[in-house]
């Protein structure tokens, strides 16, 4: 159960595309509510639903992800329509503040928030095509921080092996390898300490294991936060 007195836990799941993210999310929202906690999935972008959530039992709890922000990411990312890179940058960032609102105020109601994805993949795909890292990083500055956040890491081949890879825009090898070198920047930056630390912690997972390994060690990483945190919210890099 948690601390009445304390506000939720914002956790952020973030990866390459196939690492196991939407997976994990579930059975992680599984796994609190079965030690009654209070929970909310959020997904960006926040759009059509994945098979993964689709499937699961916590459809219910997803919110509304057909903003109209949301449906300009949707079409775009099916290759349905076409946009400038900054364009599309500014979109993705747009879409966190419009929900930023309602996820501080669940936080503050005691509910522990887990996003898939998040202002750091929003960062590395831009950045992968070539936009500045610094213009990538600046939309999402003061942005609710989370307090907690798993990179699941594995290697493109790997991830190309669970199986299609190629339906949308990004879902490439070589791109994922770019993202995952941007990932790894963002990674080095933020458990090195040379930054400061209103990111939250950075725990990098090895997402090329089964899923119940995965899932325990995800665990252990969780388990400390899960009856609640005490004090205010930061905001990303301010
Ligand atoms: N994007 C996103 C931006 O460019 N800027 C932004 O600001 C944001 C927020 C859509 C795209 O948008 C980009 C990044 C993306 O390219 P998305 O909707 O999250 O983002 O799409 P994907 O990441 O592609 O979602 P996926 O559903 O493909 O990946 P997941 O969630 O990481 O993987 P999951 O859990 O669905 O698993 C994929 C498959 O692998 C199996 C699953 O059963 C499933 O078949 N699997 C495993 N198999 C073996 N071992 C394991 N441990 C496994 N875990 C899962
Ligand atoms: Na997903």
């Amino acid at each position: 159960m948690p601390d009445s007195k304390k506000r939720g836990a914002f956790i952020v799941i973030e990866g390459l595309d196939r690492s196991g993210k939407s997976t994990q999310a579930a059975k992680l929202c599984e796994r609190l509510e079965h030690e009654d906690i209070p929970v909310k999935l959020q997904k960006f972008p926040g759009t059509c639903l994945s098979l993964s959530y689709a499937k699961s039992t916590y459809f219910a709890s997803v919110p509304d992800r057909t903003t109209t922000i949301g449906k300009m990411i949707d079409s775009y990312l099916r290759s349905e329509s076409e946009l400038d890179d900054h364009t599309i940058h500014l979109l993705f960032s747009a879409n966190r503040w419009e929900l930023a609102n309602s996820l501080e105020k669940t936080l503050n109601a005691g509910t522990t928030v887990l996003c898939d994805r998040y202002a750091f993949s929003g960062i590395a795909f831009s950045a992968s095509k070539g936009l500045s890292y610094e213009w990538c990083r600046a939309p999402d500055v003061s942005l609710p921080a989370p307090d907690l956040t798993l990179f699941l890491d594995i290697t493109p081949e790997k991830a190309k092996e669970r199986g299609g890879y190629g339906e949308e825009r990004y879902e490439k090898e070589e791109t994922q390898r770019r993202v995952r070198q941007v990932f790894a920047r963002m990674g080095e930056e933020m458990t090195s300490g040379s930054q400061d630390s209103s990111h939250g912690q950075w725990i990098t997972v090895d997402a090329g294991r089964g899923v119940d390994i995965v899932a325990e060690d995800i665990w252990t990483h969780i388990r400390p936060l899960a009856s609640g945190v005490s004090g205010p919210l930061n905001r990303l890099w301010s």
